[in-house]
């Protein structure tokens, strides 16, 4: 390396060259229109680029951005709906107290200033009488208030900070399984990182794309579009689909492994076992690049083709020809998904699909699965700031939930665990939960497992408050007071992906007094500890966020979405590791098969499978009762989780909750196609609407999460109860990891509602 070379910043510091032609917000046939980032309320956690068009402060219409180079103009329902869900009747426009009973649904106007000074007081009594330790934070999926959520926790004194769902079971049991061994996150390439995207010459189209256990044409997660595939297969890309139901993109695949649901962990060893049995695999990777091949080759042993095709119930042939067709491409990606997370040997099934793209060679390479990096260092900052140990005491920082149990909560997460949070809410172990405050999230309806369960543990808390743009069942089962945020329209803010960095512009509108989410978390973190809010408004916070960049918040709205450097191939040109050298950031410089920190950690090194606590062969008993495998939390375009109920264009796509069951499981059962059934096993039973689907495993059902009624506004909390997939799933059933739970492979019966049973 040359002096010159040693001394450029890395590539995440360097722009492309690149600018969209258009300003921030220019005049057009009478209205402002204004370029902005689709973060956060309502919903979404992509970003993709719109375009607002307002008239006197008013939002009238909403268009996708076709110079985005991340979305290149596509929208779906739910941000062409935005100006319903902006200026819904129901939305909160004041700060409220309850005057009735939690869950009595009673209300009274009350000013920002009684909200701070009501919270400020009850958080300090509590922290007074059981330690700040006792207020837990809980926020929802990503959205633009990671930095100044944990900060306002921190600047309490609590350290419990996370999202409540059971084993963390959205995202973290992939990224613990490739933090340890190929010490970074991937992603699959569809040249999202350049903004001249496929006409970028660095980059190639993959021969094959396998979709493992995501749905990403409807979903879109993780920072990935959908049509990113759409747009690959019309360039030749093949398809393999692995997923126990017929989706578009299985419909559309050269090949289909319609698998028993949580049998991921086999299927991938039986893969892996096949590659390197079959001399399929990239020697010349392995022996240069990688630590503990030969063990995992001797792990995978066992994973022959008959045993897999047995545990999985996709015939040999069909294994075989995936797994040839995946390792004969090249380039070949994977696009992995939820389904891998929601189980409870989780990080073991991930540990073996990320391993696949590391012994074929597909790792880092264009078209493969390639290092996700942090634009200008920011996004780094961004989730830095969440391990602010100056904000909190070493004392409280080992209060943090779950550290003690599980070491992978001290590698880096800053989260308590939420198994072992509501553990403590029951028990009063290690020490009493009193407090909750609950932002962009609504657990009641979607992160709590066993929903019952969790309700029983913090039904009775002290104080809670609540931060939301609408009321929410958990808002009406368990706050003491409510606070208006801003959708994205309605503030400034920022939003940083692994490919660029864009602004949200700027309040184009604004309902009744609401406030950001920063604003809010700024408020009452300065009365906490004004020390570690030293700023004064919200852009000053984003200057600060943006400033590893070299970049304001004005600069960044001028200049956006601002696009780093991206190189492939980091580990030959010492790009991973802090030190400069090449390799891996692992303790051995090599991607670990054989991850030696799990080994020290006391966790298995090796992928493994894991059969789901309760299945037909777990559980054969349980089956005879229950005999289908209920997997639950299906997307749709219509909704984000459980917003949108109350948005009328979106709602007429999905009146009611569905479950997907096999026609002929309905015909034997007396099921027609609408009827309102019993979804029931050995926990509860809720009821949702029949869909049938002759595209799903005839043993299997799939139940929709997220529902509730907002129109239903006397029935106890908006009709909640009856329809709540989670209360038929268990809490604190958790892998060693403390990560992954079977959120997608219970088992259930599903029988007709009889008449005056509704
Ligand atoms: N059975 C089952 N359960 C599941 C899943 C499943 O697949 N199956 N999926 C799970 C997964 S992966 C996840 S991530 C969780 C999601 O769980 P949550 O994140 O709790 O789900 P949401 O319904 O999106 O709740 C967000 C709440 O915050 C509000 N909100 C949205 N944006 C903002 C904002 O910017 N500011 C503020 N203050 N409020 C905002 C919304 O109005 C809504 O009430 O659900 C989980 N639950
Ligand atoms: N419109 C909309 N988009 C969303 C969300 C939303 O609520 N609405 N939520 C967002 C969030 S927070 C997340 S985490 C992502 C999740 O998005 P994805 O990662 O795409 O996951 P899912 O949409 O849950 O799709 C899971 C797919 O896995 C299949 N499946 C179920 N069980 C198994 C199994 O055991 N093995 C395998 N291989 N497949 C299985 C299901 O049939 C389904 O097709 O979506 C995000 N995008
Ligand atoms: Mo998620």
């Amino acid at each position: 390396m040359s002096i010159d070379e040693q001394q450029a910043p890395p590539p995440w510091m360097q722009r492309q060259d690149w600018k969209a032609e258009k300003p921030w917000q220019w005049e057009e046939d009478g209205y402002t229109v204004t370029r902005s980032s689709a973060w956060s309320a309502p919903g979404c956690h992509e970003g993709c680029g719109v375009l607002l068009y307002t008239r006197d402060g008013v939002l009238e219409k909403v268009e996708g951005d076709p110079e985005d180079p991340f979305s290149r103009g596509k929208l779906c329902p739910r941000c062409l709906t935005l100006p319903s869900t902006i200026y819904h009747p129901d939305r909160i426009k004041y700060p409220m107290k309850r005057v009735g009973a939690r869950g009595e649904g009673k209300w009274e106007q009350i000013t920002w200033d009684e909200a701070f000074d009501t919270c400020e007081r009850e958080m300090r009594k509590i922290a007074e009488k059981w330690g700040p330790e006792s207020i837990h934070f809980q926020r929802g999926t990503g959205r633009d208030i990671y930095w100044h959520a944990g900060r306002l926790a921190w600047a309490y004194g609590s350290p419990n900070e996370y999202g409540a769902l059971s084993g963390i079971s959205c995202y973290i049991p992939r990224l613990a399984a490739q933090i340890m061994t190929i010490g970074g996150q991937t992603i699959a390439d569809f040249a999202q990182f350049f903004a001249d995207r496929y006409d970028n010459p660095d980059w190639k189209c993959p021969e094959t794309i396998m979709l493992w256990g995501c749905n990403p044409t409807i979903s879109n997660p993780d920072f990935f579009l959908g049509h990113w595939i759409t747009d690959a297969m019309k360039m030749g890309s093949k398809l393999v689909t692995i997923d126990p139901r017929v989706t578009w993109m299985a419909a559309k695949s050269d090949i289909h492994l319609q698998l028993r649901p949580g049998t991921d962990g086999a299927l991938a060893m039986g893969m892996l076992n096949y590659i390197i049995q079959e001399n399929l695999h990239d020697s010349e990777f392995i022996d240069n690049w990688t630590f503990g091949f030969e063990q995992l080759a001797e792990a995978c042993v066992p994973y022959t083709l008959d045993r897999v095709a047995e545990i999985t119930g996709v015939p040999k042939e069909k294994i075989a020809a995936a797994a040839r067709l995946y390792a004969e491409s090249k380039p070949a990606s994977v696009v992995w998904g939820l389904a891998l997370d929601m189980q409870k040997a989780g990080v073991a099934a991930a540990n073996a699909v990320n391993a696949l793209w590391v012994v074929t060679g597909n790792l880092d390479v264009p078209g493969g699965n390639i290092y996700t990096q942090f634009p200008g260092g920011v996004t780094q900052n961004m989730m830095g700031a969440w391990g602010h140990t100056d904000i909190l005491t070493e004392q409280q920082q080992n209060k943090r939930l779950g550290i003690d149990k599980y070491p992978m909560y001290r590698f880096g997460l800053v989260f308590s665990s939420p198994d072992e949070a509501l553990l403590s809410a029951e028990t009063g172990q290690p020490y009493p939960m009193k407090g909750l405050w609950i932002q962009t999230t609504n657990p009641m309806v979607c992160m709590f497992q066993d929903t019952k369960r969790w309700y029983n543990a913090v039904k009775d808390l002290e104080f809670i408050a609540a931060v939301d743009i609408f009321m929410t069942p958990t808002i009406e089962a368990l706050a003491d007071i409510v606070m208006p945020a801003t959708t994205f329209p309605e503030k400034k803010s920022f939003r940083g992906t692994y490919y660029f960095l864009s602004t949200i512009n700027d309040p184009v509108t604004r309902v009744g007094e609401v406030r950001s989410d920063a604003e809010i978390d700024m408020e009452l973190g300065r009365r906490f500890n004004s020390e570690a809010w030293p700023w004064e408004n919200e852009e000053q916070i984003l200057d600060e966020i943006l400033a590893p960049a070299g970049l304001s918040y004005q600069e960044l709205r001028e200049n956006g979405p601002v696009y780093p450097q991206y190189v492939y191939k980091k580990y030959e040109k010492g790009l991973l590791r802090p030190d400069g050298q090449p390799g891996f950031m692992t303790q051995t410089g090599r991607v670990e098969l054989y991850s030696t920190l799990f080994e020290q950690f006391g966790l298995p090194p090796l992928p493994y499978y894991e059969e789901p606590a309760k299945s037909p062969v777990s559980t054969p008993e349980l089956m005879e009762e229950y005999p289908l495998i209920l997997m639950s939390g299906v997307r749709s375009p219509a909704f984000f989780h459980s917003e949108h109920r109350q948005i009328p264009y979106l709602r007429q796509i999905h009146p009611d909750p569905c479950v997907e069951v096999h026609p002929d499981y309905a015909k034997e059962h007396g099921i027609t196609d609408g009827d309102w059934v019993w979804i029931e096993n050995d926990k509860d039973r809720i009821r949702q609407r029949a869909k049938l689907n002759p595209g799903l495993l005839p043993t299997c059902a799939l139940g929709q999460h997220g529902w509730w009624f907002p129109e239903k506004k006397d029935a106890e909390l908006f009709g909640m109860w009856d329809v709540n997939i989670n209360r038929l799933l268990e809490a604190c059933a958790v892998s060693q990891f403390g990560f992954g739970s079977d959120i997608k492979c219970t088992v259930c019966k599903i029988y007709k509602v009889q008449e005056g049973e509704m």
